[in-house]
């Protein structure tokens, strides 16, 4: 199989972590939805990515879907837990880290606006929903070492994610000072190699 993807979304990170972690192969096709010759658009309509081609030609998006394809595959570790509810709360972790990021890149593009066009209470609006978001992330943590169940599952990864994305797009922004609990949790997942080796490079 095939994942489209750019080497800084965060979304991405999030299957290449799955992919890793499950040790599935796959053919990494560097494609930035930015970019003028971008191919995303022709597979994906919403021109986002990640983009899972499958060997059999089928296409999935966006990260939860796909990562919910990954699961139908006969690879452990299970990320996903087999009982319907506890599956809806790995997925509600997975949301609320999905969400972070997505107010973390939208503070991003709306700070890269030109002058005049940028707007600090947009900025401002979309980090009160990090914050808010980051402490019903650490409520949620509390003192366990999971976020759900007592091994990494789809939740934990995305919530790593989120915040590694965080120290990428703004490194002065202390996350870690005001939430403990993520910030323990982020030392750990941050070492472990299906992370080390998705680190995006910068810019
Ligand atoms: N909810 C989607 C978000 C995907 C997304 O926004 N990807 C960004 C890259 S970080 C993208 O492709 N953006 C291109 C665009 O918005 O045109 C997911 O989880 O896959």
């Amino acid at each position: 199989m095939k994942l489209l993807a750019s080497l800084t979304s965060p979304y991405a990170r999030k299957i290449r972590i799955v992919l890793a972690e499950k040790a599935l192969p796959f053919e990494l096709v560097v494609d930035s939805p930015w970019e003028a010759n971008t191919r995303v658009p022709t597979i994906n309509p919403l021109g986002k990515v990640p983009v899972l081609i499958t060997d059999d030609g089928e296409a999935f998006f966006d990260s939860p879907v796909v990562a919910g394809y990954l699961e139908t595959l006969d690879a452990a570790p299970r990320l996903l837990p087999a009982d319907a509810l506890a599956r809806v709360r790995v997925r509600q972790t997975e949301a609320l880290a999905d969400g972070v990021t997505d107010a973390t890149v939208a503070a991003l593009l709306e700070s890269r606006r030109p002058d005049g066009e940028r707007s600090a209470g947009e900025i401002a609006r979309q980090f009160d929903k990090v914050e808010r978001g980051l402490s019903g992330l650490e409520r949620r943590l509390g003192e366990r070492d999971w976020f759900d169940g007592d091994a990494l599952q789809l939740g934990d990864i995305a919530a790593g994610v989120c915040l590694a994305y965080l120290d990428l797009r703004f490194a002065d922004f202390d996350w870690r000072g005001r939430h403990p609990a993520l910030a323990r949790f982020g030392a750990r997942l941050f070492a472990r190699p299906s992370f080390a080796d998705t680190v995006p490079p910068a810019g």
